[in-house]
């Protein structure tokens, strides 16, 4: 039985009102790009006619603006997980037009498996090659892509022949089995092969497939600045200091590391380093610092599920496969992300906060308590279970007017209890064995902003009486208040 070619418009049509669509990808690569434009167009011709019509979508993490943004601005889509980057999604969410589930990027295809989401009725999976029996090969990401082809009805694929056959061989499919029957997941160093590369599907469920050639939409990434060239070097100098002193061993740890400017400045500033020896990543999203690194010999190796790299750095990859394909893994996310595995193989953990208290906590996903940034991403699964958790952070935002080192966070995403050292460009704040009174006085004097600091000393001595933590609860959130109504919270009086 041959696979029918279909149009994306004919594929939408298979796609209802309430229907839940799962598709691959990880970040805005490996994604579908066609049949979001479709679907939009469906739902705007439904609500014409003055009819109901919205998806409920799942994915690997954030997608591009030809799934999320068309969907968004269609007012296309009711339930929304486990992660977004889009600035119409995100306003679609602050306005609770979309119903957005934050989740941790691990959990996701276990929790869809134990059916919390109800039931998935199509996959929509980027291919490079696939065959009548059902064998895929995908493209630049896996995300959550094998669960959501085993729960579907119906799959329709997109085959896009921008991306090389040749990258067959990159991914490692494996799936847990559900409790009670798991067993450990058997990745002991970032370089294990436990899986498949190809992705076996049911081949009576597949209804078609749409023939595209698009690129990955990623934007390139910001020059280094004075700021986040500090952090990186600061996060740097820490690490090597923390070999020196024998609590890394010499050999280094894998690093996992954020998306964003920051987070590939780190990496650059890991990379230059002379005392950090060649190491491994295990890691999510392996972006443009780390494949210079591959190449120059810094990163031996990265386990990750996309390769979430701008054109010019993915060219590099795909025309040299050959090179590559010994020095990069693409896993599903519920692999790539696996809290067990971090632990076990002792992982450094970086990423990067919207704001932390003076007492460690930290806040990845929210602004003044109220209104969701992106999500909490991947960052939980990693922070949580690492050898050592690092949050690097600009000490300031808006050229100075918010201090990202508050008395109290507005949103908690990472609790004191799991964060051990934060980074910015004034230096390192090291939490660990360190009472919450103790931290705050590392946090502000070596990671606030010089303008906050007397500010955030002045709040700790609000408390009259000695507590285990030093809180003045009615005046937790002045700073905020102050930036909302002044719009500058160094005008703060407390
Ligand atoms: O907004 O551009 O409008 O000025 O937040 O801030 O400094 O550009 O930082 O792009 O690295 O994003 C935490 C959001 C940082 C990201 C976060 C404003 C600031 C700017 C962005 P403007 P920057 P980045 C791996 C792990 C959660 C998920 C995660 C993130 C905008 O890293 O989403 O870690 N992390 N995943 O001005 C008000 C503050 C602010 C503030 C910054 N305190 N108050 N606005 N901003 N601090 C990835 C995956 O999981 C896939």
């Amino acid at each position: 039985m041959s696979i029918p070619v279909i149009t994306a418009d004919e594929a939408a049509s298979y796609i209802q009102n309430g229907f839940s669509i799962g598709v691959s990808g990880f970040t805005a690569v490996g994604v579908p790009k066609a049949i979001g434009t479709a679907i939009a167009k469906k739902a705007e011709a439904e609500h014409a006619a003055g009819r109901e019509f919205k998806i409920n979508l799942f994915t690997g993490a954030s997608t591009g603006e030809s799934l999320d943004g068309v969907l968004a601005r269609a007012d296309a889509i009711n339930i929304r997980a486990p992660y977004q980057t889009n600035k119409d999604s995100r306003a679609a969410i602050n306005e609770q037009r979309i119903h957005y589930c934050d989740y941790h990027l691990s959990q996701l295809a276990q929790d869809v498996r134990y059916g919390y989401f109800g039931k998935i009725n199509v996959a929509v999976i980027e291919v490079c090659d696939y065959d009548e029996q059902g064998n895929l090969v995908l493209t630049t990401a896996v995300g959550n892509a094998p669960t959501y082809v085993k729960l579907a009805d119906k799959i329709i694929l997109e085959h896009n022949t921008n991306r090389p056959k040749e990258l067959r061989g990159v991914h490692d499919i494996y799936m847990p089995a559900d409790p009670p029957y798991r067993r450990e997941i058997p990745v002991y160093k970032p370089s294990d092969r436990i899986g498949d590369p190809i992705l076996k599907v049911d081949p009576s469920k597949i209804v078609g497939v749409i023939e595209t050639f698009f690129d990955d939409e990623i934007k390139g990434f910001s020059e280094l600045d004075e700021t986040t060239m500090k952090i990186g070097e600061n996060v740097a100098n820490f690490l090597a200091n923390e070999i020196k002193v024998g609590r890394i061993p010499k050999t280094f740890l894998p690093i996992q590391s954020g998306v964003g400017n920051i987070a590939n400045a780190v990496l650059h500033g890991i990379g230059e380093s002379k005392d950090i020896p060649a190491f491994e990543m295990y890691t999510e999203v392996i972006q443009d610092s780390v494949i210079g690194l591959i190449q120059d010999g810094n990163i031996k190796f990265a386990s990750g599920s996309s390769l979430t790299c701008s054109k010019e750095a993915m060219d590099k990859v795909m025309g040299d496969l050959n090179f590559f394909r010994n020095k990069i893994i693409l896993r599903p996310q519920e692999i790539s992300n696996s809290p067990e595995v971090v632990r076990r193989i002792g992982l450094i953990a970086i990423n990067t906060a919207i704001e932390c208290d003076i007492f460690g906590n930290m806040n990845s996903t929210h602004f003044y308590g109220t209104k969701v940034m992106n999500g909490i991403g991947g960052s939980g699964d990693f922070l949580r279970n690492s050898y050592l958790s690092i949050c690097t952070t600009p000490s300031t935002a808006k050229g100075g007017m918010i201090s990202s080192i508050v008395p109290m966070v507005t949103h908690l995403d990472h609790s004191e209890h799991s964060l051990k050292v934060i980074v910015s460009e004034y230096g390192v704040a090291d939490l660990r064995a360190k009472a919450p009174i103790d931290r705050a006085k590392e946090i502000i004097e070596k990671v606030a902003h010089p303008d906050y600091r007397e500010l955030l000393w002045d709040y700790l001595k609000l408390s009259t009486k000695p507590a285990h933590t030093m809180q003045t609860l009615d005046k937790a959130f002045k700073m905020h208040l102050e930036f909302l109504s002044s719009g500058d919270m160094r005008n703060t009086k407390w």
